[in-house]
């Protein structure tokens, strides 16, 4: 077999392996004979590195007219718009999701490259005024500094942008280190960014596992700040370490999103928003409807017809357009979701379909899992409150309103969640009562759009959101700016 072709960090504007000079590969979920490329396998050295270039650019950078900042990234967009379909290709081939889903993928990038580019032309403070006489007073928004983003591999263009973009407007200076499992189309957006002229040390790139690339990255004392997406895990430790050492840090952890089904609901919507939410991306989106709460009188009906719907679902590789259900990222992810699925079996919980690996012709190279409804789900299971990440969801039964958006709340999570009804009072206590950042009323829990703020509740998330012109804060402090033109030493608070 051909050697795979060697791809590079980027660091001050100059492509370069690691120090140490090993190299990771990447492959195909869908097939593990095709390897997409080798990687730079960085350390704390490659980190140190790009964290001084990153520090070099930072005080001419901070200094840049914020539209002029914003116009890299529109143009980074356009670029992203003329190269969709290529890099949509190589994002089911690298990440497995299917080709429908990798172009809405590459669409949320662009989406976003659009919408904070515009934000770099409002970004926005506030004049209010002042208690004494001739006396100005305003806000404005200050870059936090150099920033690292750690980026996970189920949306390899979207998230890296909606951190990217952001950090770029609000002029800080980052090092971007993506997930082992998608370093290639990370390499491919880090060289649009270079091809529309970003200045060297804006933004760096570097490639490697999360212990020996993200934690030196997350623990160095020049990077004043992290923007994180993955587990709950390792979210914590990155908090702690943060924490520490006084450092901003935003975290879009795990969740355990829920769909409720009221009997007044359209049925047939309510099962299709099922189906799209629960396997869409094979179940790995933050967003992924886990837990379907039915009312007991819905439940029959909707089961039924979720079934149905599932039975037609072709697995298979995402490249193939009859598909709907992609492979899962790669083998250790299939065996944990595996697993999850045998603890809702001793747990009680009936395997309506699905519930094991696919093994046959056509799935020998690939992690193929057959998608899984479980009935007889109750909040006491961990298939109920831990995240699996995979095509695996469970039906819990309800008897009212109140009930099922308590069963909705009983995570520790909260994210997305929806509500199917047709009734102008549920859905308003449903917006009122429900602990999720993100709330659909009749529509599934997937697909947010970039102008709407993203982000989860509880143990989802730390407060901050992306998207959104929320996103600006996550990479901004504010400064509060007192302008007095009397001309005398005026005293605050009454003083003479
Ligand atoms: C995620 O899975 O981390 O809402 C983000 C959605 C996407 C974003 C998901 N737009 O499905």
């Amino acid at each position: 077999m051909a050697k795979p072709k060697e791809y590079l960090n980027y660091i001050a504007g100059k492509w370069m392996p690691a120090r140490s000079g090993e190299f990771f590969e990447s492959e195909n979920p869908a097939d593990h004979t095709e390897v997409l490329g080798s990687f730079p396998r960085s350390n704390a050295e490659d980190v140190s590195e790009a964290v001084a270039a990153a520090k070099d650019a930072y005080q001419e950078w901070m200094r840049t007219p914020v539209p002029e900042r914003a116009d890299y990234v529109m143009r980074a967009g356009l670029i992203l718009e003329e190269r969709k379909e290529e890099l949509s290709e190589l994002m089911t081939r690298e990440m497995g999701k299917t080709l429908k889903e990798s172009r809405a993928d590459v669409q949320e990038g662009i989406d976003f490259c659009f919408y904070i580019a515009g934000e770099g032309r409002r970004f926005f403070g506030h004049t209010m005024p002042a208690e004494l006489r001739s006396k100005f007073s305003m806000t404005v928004r200050h870059p936090i500094g150099v920033v690292g983003l750690i980026t996970p591999w189920n949306f390899p263009i979207a998230i890296p942008l909606w951190k990217i973009g952001p950090a770029i407007v609000s002029g800080c200076t980052s090092i971007f280190k993506p997930a082992e499992d998608t370093p290639l189309l990370a390499t491919l957006l880090m060289e649009i960014f270079e091809s529309v002229g970003l200045p060297p040390g804006v933004l760096n790139l570097i490639h490697g596992y999360g212990e020996e690339a993200g934690a030196p990255l997350v623990s160095h004392p020049e990077v004043r700040g992290i923007s994180f997406t993955g587990s709950l895990e390792v979210g914590r430790q990155t908090a702690e370490i943060c924490a520490r050492l006084m450092k901003r840090c935003s975290l879009e952890l795990g969740s355990k999103n829920a769909l409720i089904v009221m009997p007044d609901a359209d049925v047939g919507l309510a099962v299709e928003a099922a189906a799209w939410g629960a396997f869409a991306t094979s179940g790995q989106r933050c967003t992924a409807t886990s837990r379907l709460i039915v009312h007991e009188d819905a439940r029959d009906p909707f089961t039924e017809a979720l079934l149905a719907r599932v039975s037609k679902m072709k697995v298979g590789s995402g490249l193939d357009p009859e598909v709907e259900l992609a492979p899962v990222i790669n083998e250790k992810q299939k065996h944990r979701v595996l697993e999850y699925i045998g603890i809702g079996k001793q747990e009680g919980a009936l395997v309506l379909t699905g519930g094991e690996e696919l093994t046959g012709p056509g799935y020998e190279n690939g992690n193929f899992i057959a998608p899984t409804v479980f009935s007889g789900m109750t909040s006491d299971m961990r298939i109920a409150q831990e995240e699996i990440f995979g095509p695996v969801t469970g039906i819990m039964s309800t008897s009212s309103l109140d009930e099922a958006i308590a069963i909705a709340n009983s995570t520790k999570y909260g994210l997305s969640c929806s509500i199917y009804t047709r009734d102008i009072t549920s859905t308003f206590k449903a917006i009122n009562e429900l602990e999720f950042g993100v709330v659909y009323i009749n529509a599934p829990t997937i697909g947010a759009e970039v102008q709407l703020p993203f982000g989860g509740m509880k143990s989802t998330g730390n407060g901050h959101r992306e998207a959104g012109p929320q996103s600006l804060d996550e990479f901004t402090e504010w400064k509060a700016v007192s302008v007095d033109f009397s001309g005398r030493i005026q005293k605050a608070q009454g003083i003479d």
